[in-house]
């Protein structure tokens, strides 16, 4: 037996199906996860020694590839004056200020340990300010895995076939509206019908959770607009795209397409911890007034704005804001997935892909997708051939095809290359 396989028989005594999160089991792709012992740069090598160009960067935070020096030398030395103390420190503060800068709609910034814990505060948040209870989410968006988000939340939910979690009481989801994804008409319906009650609309303006599907600008400026009228708050989910699709994150690509632009509140997570446990959400000084210490809504947390965490996101920040760098990262996702529609395309394979800045997606079929539905749709059974053929060739994508891909500063022309030269070995047999 491999030790791949064996490391998984043994993982499966002590952890629920052998891993810590769903998706990592393979149960989508089928087969043997692969344990991963190290990585460096593009790179990861399994607990075998086999070398793989990593596509997934620990599922998007690691934007500048592992083991960067300078964020290696920052976490370092953090760890040495101290991993975590429960008291206020000057990194936080900096780290706080770095996101405000880069992203206009924020004044100010809470920092948190994970996605599902932004976003569940967030969530809580928008209720407190507003005085409402209902909120508004999208089919095969995931918010994190708190009991009110997890409702058709696309995927883990969706590899595993349970459009909602059980263990999450009837009660509890009773305020949450669920609608389809880029779909106009539902939301000018609901707000019609219940625009007085809904405290805020949350939406992850690419949908990283269904692999890659971009809310449409006439969506996102009716629901800007429906928001306003309705006196509801427009949530931007940023975890997966929050400075991995631009420095000023997804709502300065919708800013572009629809001036003035902003979203109420935004939540961030993956690249701003540059692969350590750190989470965020920010919104105007005014609708932060609400939090605890300052208002009723209470959250907090013993490990947030934790001082390695935030050493390692404030050392990635200062990298990812030098001149030219989200140039060259989305030209590089670009060349990548214009090199997987030819290889595709010569092997008379129906394709589609899709990228902006580090983050891309594709799909066997020959239009993308716009919502959930048409996401199921696709060719699920030839994405899983696709996937374990490109993993035979040292090439590592996400194992489900409801998960968006990720680039790194530190994929090179070459890895493309052989990226490209591996899918056309695989789609000619496929
Ligand atoms: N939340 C990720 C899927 N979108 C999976 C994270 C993981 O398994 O590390």
């Amino acid at each position: 037996m491999s030790t791949n396989a064996q490391l998984f028989e043994r993982a499966q005594l002590s952890i629920p199906g052998g891993v810590n999160s769903p998706v990592r089991a393979f149960r989508a792709v089928g087969g043997t996860p692969r344990f991963i012992a190290r990585a460096q740069g593009a790179y990861m090598w399994d607990a075998e020694g086999a070398k793989y160009i990593d596509y997934i960067g620990s599922w998007g935070p690691m934007i500048l590839g592992h083991g960067h020096p300078a964020v290696l030398d920052a976490v370092l030395k953090a760890a040495h004056d101290g991993f975590s103390f429960g008291a206020p420190t000057e990194r936080e503060v900096e780290l706080a200020e770095e996101i405000i800068r880069h992203v206009p709609s924020i004044e100010q910034v809470r920092l948190v340990s994970s996605g599902t814990e932004a976003g569940m505060s967030a969530i809580r948040l928008a209720r407190g300010a507003t005085g409402r209870s209902k909120i508004v989410k999208f089919e095969g968006c995931y918010h994190g895995h708190a009991d009110a988000l997890l409702v058709k939340a696309g995927s883990g939910l969706a590899t595993f076939g349970h459009p909602t979690s059980a263990g999450v009481p009837a009660e509890v989801v009773q305020h949450t509206l669920v609608l389809e994804y880029n779909n106009l008409e539902q939301i000018e319906e609901v707000f019609k019908t219940q625009g007085h009650e809904i405290a805020c609309v949350m939406i992850e303006p690419i949908a990283g959770n269904m692999n890659f599907v971009r809310a449409q600008v006439p969506f996102v400026k009716r629901i800007r607009e429906l928001c306003d009228q309705h006196g509801a708050l427009f949530v931007f989910d940023e975890v997966m795209t929050g400075f991995r699709v631009a420095l000023g994150s997804a709502q300065s690509v919708y800013t572009q397409a629809i001036p003035g632009f902003r979203p109420d509140i935004s939540v961030f997570g993956k690249v701003i911890g540059g692969g350590m446990p750190l989470a965020a959400f920010g919104t105007s000084r005014k609708i932060m007034q609400n939090l605890a210490p300052l208002g009723p809504v209470y959250q907090a947390g013993t490990l947030s704005g934790n001082p390695v965490a935030t050493a390692c996101g404030l050392a990635t920040l200062k990298e990812i804001s030098k001149p030219g760098f989200y140039e060259a990262l989305g030209a590089r996702t670009k060349s990548l997935v214009a090199g997987l529609t030819q290889a595709a395309k010569t092997a008379g394979v129906p394709f589609v892909g899709d990228s902006e800045g580090g983050m891309f997606g594709f799909f066997f079929a020959s239009e993308l997708p716009q919502n959930y539905n048409v996401v199921m749709a696709t060719d699920k059974e030839r994405f899983n051939r696709f996937f374990h053929g490109m993993l035979d060739c040292g090439v590592y994508l996400a194992p489900a095809l409801y998960e968006a891909g990720f680039v790194s500063a530190a994929h090179t022309d070459a890895d493309i290359a052989a990226t490209v030269a591996a899918a056309a070995s695989v789609l000619a047999k496929a």
